[in-house]
């Protein structure tokens, strides 16, 4: 999509640096990062939200999680452990609108979220 910043980042189109890349996913670090560690990861191709995932998308979400447990293990927070989150809409906190994984890490987590 033409005016969508992650489809950018993906494109390549605006400058960012990769912590993982491969053909289908790309990730990299929040601009407003909430822990320590705090990674995107994104399907290359636009999805809007998750309202919009089809049961031919099921490989790929699942690849998004494989990918975010090797930036968790790459980035030394699998044994502390991480929190992944999808926000969806208005209620769910979501701001930027092409699907995206938060991979969070490096501090403890607190539960409910807020
Ligand atoms: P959400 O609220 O779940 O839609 O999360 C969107 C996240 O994207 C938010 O934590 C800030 C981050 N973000 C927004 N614009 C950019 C950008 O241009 N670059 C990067 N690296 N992160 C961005």
């Amino acid at each position: 999509m033409t005016d969508c910043i992650f489809c950018k980042i993906a494109a390549g189109e605006i400058p960012s640096e990769f912590v993982y890349e491969d053909d289908q996913v790309v990730g990299f670090r929040d601009l407003n990062p909430q822990a320590p560690t705090h990674v995107l990861l994104i399907p290359r191709r636009h999805i809007a939200t998750l309202n919009e995932l089809r049961p031919e998308d099921e490989a790929l979400v699942g690849h998004l999680y494989t990918a975010a447990a090797e930036v968790a293990r790459r980035e030394g927070l699998a044994e502390a452990g991480y929190r992944t989150v999808i926000n969806c809409n208005a209620d769910g906190g979501q701001t930027v609108f092409h699907l995206h994984l938060h991979l969070l890490g490096g501090r403890r987590m607190s539960w409910p979220p807020g």
